[in-house]
């Protein structure tokens, strides 16, 4: 087994969709034959990951009567005890049908939001079932072509309700859900409302349980708009709102391409994965990427595979940084030491004491950092000849 071998402490998940994806795009038919929810449970087993997640109705198609609900719940139940899958995250699909053409919880009829709360609402259950304990909301279709529709300030509030009903339902329940909300800038619509996770961060703080919800960042939302990912991440974990991760690629700029995790941008996925490790997240580690279109099967599981592989080699990358001689002097050579004497707490004496010291700014901008030389000891761990 090799250190790459992916294992369930990795916490490895992949969405129903993901690996279900069956390639179509706006502009080409599906290329891939369709495989049951327990076909891919079957497949997620064979490569190693620890879970899988689902929309509501990636599992239980929208048209199902209860009874053929409940078999299709016993059935992949029972596939996931078989072959010892998990279902950490449950969300909803409110973005695929027709009724969510103006939106869900944003919606400007009454009627298509309490529609939206409602199957929220159904879902959770269902999530629960399998014992799910993250509750994403990707809001993919709240959004706009033209601002003539609605104020975006009603959009928010409106969101916001339909957020503090689905908390209450959540505590009703006893479900001890945690919602993680996910931004994406546009695609499918031209705008999308909290645009980025940093939007959502600012309006967690406005709900009435604010200690519920978190965000879910993914890769390719903040690199389409060419944002740090990392640093989107950073400061989630840093105000505790890190509930859980969509790990993929994308390039800069483009329509979101969902690529397989670290095959864009190496290097920033490296910063990324470091962070995650050296921080100590404990969340899901679950990629929302799919097949190029060219694929097969095997070639899905290449895919799969592929996303936990190169993770667990940045991993090892990371380690290898921490642990490196010449890294660590140059960080121990730059490393702030005296701060809490220069500012500290704020305090008249302390103040007056600032405004009293002689700041040599000449002296201080003399100073060489050496981050040309710590950067290159990252590119010589990446590239793989240290
Ligand atoms: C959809 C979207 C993803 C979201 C999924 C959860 S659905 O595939 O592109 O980014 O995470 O709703
Ligand atoms: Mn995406
Ligand atoms: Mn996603």
């Amino acid at each position: 087994m090799s250190k790459y071998t992916p294992k369930p402490e990795h916490k490895f998940t992949f969405g129903l969709w993901t690996v279900g994806n069956r390639g179509a795009d706006p502009f080409g038919a599906q290329v891939r034959p369709k495989l049951s929810p327990v076909e891919l449970v079957e497949m997620l087993a064979e490569v190693g990951a620890y879970g899988v997640n689902f929309h509501d109705n990636d599992l239980v198609p929208i048209h199902a009567t209860a009874a053929e609900r409940d078999q299709i719940v016993k059935e992949f139940k029972e596939a996931c005890a078989d072959h010892d899958i998990k279902v950490p995250m449950a969300t909803v699909n409110l973005f695929y049908e027709p009724v969510f053409r103006d939106g869900a919880f944003t919606a400007n009829d009454a009627r298509v939001r309490a529609y939206a709360v409602q199957k929220t609402m159904r879902a959770m259950d269902l999530g629960a079932e399998f014992g799910a304990e993250t509750f994403v909301l990707w809001g993919g279709r709240e959004g706009v072509e033209t601002d003539a529709c609605r104020r975006p300030d009603d959009a928010i509030k409106r969101a916001r309700e339909c957020l503090n009903y689905l908390c209450e339902y959540n505590l009703e329940k006893g479900y001890g859900y945690k919602f993680a909300l996910e931004a994406k800038p546009n695609e499918p619509r031209a705008d999308i409302y909290f645009p980025t996770t940093g939007a959502y961060l600012a309006f967690i703080e406005t709900l009435d349980h604010k200690e519920m919800v978190g965000v879910n960042p993914e890769v390719a939302h903040e690199q389409m708009p060419g944002l740090s990912m990392m640093h989107a991440v950073a400061q989630a974990w840093e105000a505790g709102k890190l509930y859980h991760i969509d790990l993929n690629d994308q390039y800069p700029g483009r329509y979101d391409q969902d690529l397989r995790f670290g095959s864009v941008s190496p290097k920033q996925s490296f910063w990324l994965v470091k962070f995650l490790e050296d921080v100590g997240y404990q969340g899901m580690r679950h990629f929302d990427a799919h097949a190029y279109r060219t694929e097969d099967y095997d070639g899905v599981k290449e895919f799969a595979r592929g996303c936990m592989r190169t993770y667990l080699i940045f991993k090892d990358k990371a380690e290898r940084w921490n642990n490196h001689e010449e890294i660590q002097s140059i960080l121990a050579g730059i490393a702030e030491t005296d701060a809490e004497n220069l500012i500290g707490k704020y305090g008249s004496e302390a103040a007056a004491k600032l405004l009293a010291t002689d700041f040599d700014r000449h002296e201080l901008a003399a100073k060489g950092l050496n981050y040309e030389r710590l950067d290159q000891l990252t590119m010589d761990i990446l590239l793989g000849v240290d």
